[in-house]
This record gives structure tokens, sequence and C-alpha cells, in this order.
């Protein structure tokens, strides 16, 4: 059975090794994300952007469960919809909508992939296929490599519920547990893979009771508690690198948008359910909480968020006028030439 956690109130993030500019970086990083989400919906109705994949309603658990892993050394293995977890990677604005607009500087893949097919060698992001939870081998592969290696690093990979249905998702966890991998797993659950709910994708209470089949621990965190997210990461993170083997760690959350740019959610669930799940966003508790520690205050929300937005829109102005990938190259990175090995180096010691 998955423990539950909950942090405890109050000046909680001390007792975390947190500071009170930690904090504030980590709301900023919501509210970034919260503001690419919206320009981008905006960039699709407008017909500049023809597919968008939307991160609203996830930012606390994608800010709080990537923000205590080591950047530069250890890897992030995220899907489509954690654009937050790529912004605490290292991403910025730009690279989020140069993919969206498909340009030659595209970091993800120089325009080559649909957008959210994240990706970074420099900043340890591998990038993922679209078909669902393709991403779980691959990370316990890396895992294992790393560890054969002896490198210090721990893998952390991220995926939503619907992924947890696919033979590659136990496949990937059974071989973990088996090998006592450094690895955390991420299970954002938001009730939904597209339109098929939760019921219909397992017959257990919580993603994370499945760990236990595999010899691990399973641990389920509140979602839009952002240090309760944090500690739970933190602690699992912690014991991987310290040899203590794989972690599942399932975030309830809510996406707040449809599935995609391509989906239209009212066939599937209530407007009523949608406005419930925001009166409990994540990026007001985080304020909320923040005010309460006397860190933020109203004025200074107003102001972030006017910074960023100016920000963010200046970033859309710079993608859209990049240069779009040359004709020429539609093939480069795509199909291998005799003897190539697709640019694939290993991963550095
Ligand atoms: C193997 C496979 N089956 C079906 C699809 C179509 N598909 C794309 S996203 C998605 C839903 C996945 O839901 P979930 O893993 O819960 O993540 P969420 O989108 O809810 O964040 C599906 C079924 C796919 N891409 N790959």
């Amino acid at each position: 059975m998955a423990t539950r956690t909950k942090s405890a109130a109050g000046a909680r993030h001390r007792a975390l090794g947190l500071t009170d500019d930690d904090l504030l970086q980590m709301y900023r990083t919501m509210v970034m994300a919260r503001l690419c989400d919206e320009a981008q919906f905006r960039l699709n109705r407008q017909g500049k952007a023809p597919f968008v994949v939307p991160v609203s309603g996830h930012e606390g658990c994608q800010i709080g469960s990537a923000w205590p892993f080591r950047r530069g050394t250890d890897v992030f293995v995220p899907y489509y919809r954690d654009m937050g977890i790529c912004l605490v990677a290292g991403m910025g604005p730009r690279d989020v909508f140069l993919a969206v607009f498909g340009k030659k500087d595209d970091p993800s893949s120089g325009g080559r992939q649909m957008p959210a097919h994240w990706s970074s060698a420099a900043l340890g992001i591998i990038t993922g296929s679209s078909p669902i939870a393709t991403q779980i081998p691959h990370a316990a592969g890396i895992a294992y490599a790393m560890r054969y290696r002896g490198q210090d690093a721990v893998v952390g990979c991220w995926f939503g519920d619907g992924a947890t249905s696919e033979g590659d998702w136990h496949e990937g966890l059974n071989f973990a547990g088996i090998h006592r991998l450094p690895v955390v797993w991420y299970c954002e659950n938001n009730r939904y893979a597209i339109s098929v709910p939760l019921s219909k994708q397992m017959a257990v209470a919580n993603v994370a009771d499945r760990a236990s089949a595999y010899g691990f621990e399973g641990v389920v965190v509140e979602g839009n508690d952002v240090l309760g997210c944090y500690e739970a990461s933190r602690r699992a993170i912690e014991k991987a690198r310290g040899g203590g083997g794989p972690t599942l760690i399932e975030l309830k959350t809510y996406r707040f948008h449809p599935h995609t740019s391509d989906d239209d959610d009212r066939t599937y669930r209530s407007r009523e359910e949608v406005e419930e799940a925001k009166r409990n966003d994540s990026i007001i508790l985080f304020g909320e909480e923040l005010k309460a520690l006397g860190i933020l205050d109203d004025e200074a929300i107003e102001r972030q968020r006017g910074e960023l937005k100016a920000e963010i829109d200046a970033e859309v102005d710079r993608a859209w006028d990049a240069e779009d990938p040359p004709a020429e190259t539609a093939a480069d990175h795509v199909f291998a030439a005799s003897g190539e090995t697709m640019g694939f180096r290993g991963f550095a010691r």
C-alpha cells in the first residue's frame, strides 16, 4: 500500500533547507510556465501555432518535483506536458516558442519534432517519442548505464496516469526494481488520458499502489502542494543517490485545459469539475503561502506577472522572427546515412 505524504504548514521550507529566495524562484518558474501556456494558446487561436500541449494545472507538481535535481549531472526524462520540468532543467521561454514555431534553432529538434517533445543534450533532457510510455524503458536503461559507469547521477522520469497502462511502463519499473536503479518515477495523475477516466485505466485506488509489485516504495502526494512535492521528491532522489533504489511518486493533479489544442474536453468532463479544480490552483495556493510568510504581497505578485508577461511576449516575437530550418535539411537527423550513428556519443562521464 502506498504511503500518503502531506507536509505541515508554517515556515516548512526552512526545515527543508530552502531559502526565501528559493521559494520566490520556484513561484516565478510556476508563473512563467502558466504565462507561456497562455501565450501558446493565444498563438494557436491566431493560427500561428498549429498544435500546443498545455501545462496549466500541473505547474505545482512539476516545479516541486524537479527542483531538487542537480542540474548538469542528473538526467531529466520528461513527457510532452512537462514544460515546467524543462524550465527547471534550464530551458527558457525562447526555447519553448522556437519549438512551437518549428524553427531552426529549436533546441529540442531543430524544428523536426512536434512541439513539447523536449530535448537538450546540454541540459540532460532526453527526447521522448510520441507513443505513450516509451520513455520508461529509456529511463531505466539510462539509470542502469549511469550506475554501471559509476556516475553519481539520478534519473527523473515523468509520465501521465494513462502511461501506467502501457506494457513499457511495467517493464521499465520492473527492471528498475530488480536492479535497484537510481531512478525516481513521477506519475502526474490528472485523472484522464485524453477522454479516458482513471476508472477505465486501473482497478486500484492509486497508481503508487503498483510500486509494491516491483519491490519499491510508492508515495502519493497532493500535486498542488509545491513544497509537499519538493519534499517527497528530494527524499526519493537522496535515497536513489545513496543506492536505495527507485521510488514511484504519484502527484495528484489536474489539467485545466483540454488535452491539447486539438481536443474538446466538454465531451467528457463537466465545467463544474474543471472550475472546482481551478479553485485549488497550485499557483494561487503557493502565492497565499508566500504571502502568509511575508515573502510576497499582492503588489509584488502583480508586478512580477507583468514583467514576466513582457519578457515572454518579447521572446514570442523573437522566436516568430527566427530563421526557419532550410528546406534542404529536412531529412537531417531523421534518416541515418549508412554507418552514421545518429550523432549519439554516449553520456559524458
Ligand atoms: C501508445 C500510444 N497510445 C495512444 C496514444 C494517443 N495518446 C496521446 S496522449 C494520450 C493520453 C495519455 O494520457 P496520460 O498518460 O494520462 O497523460 P496526460 O496527457 O493526461 O498528461 C494518448 C492516449 C499514443 N500517443 N501512444
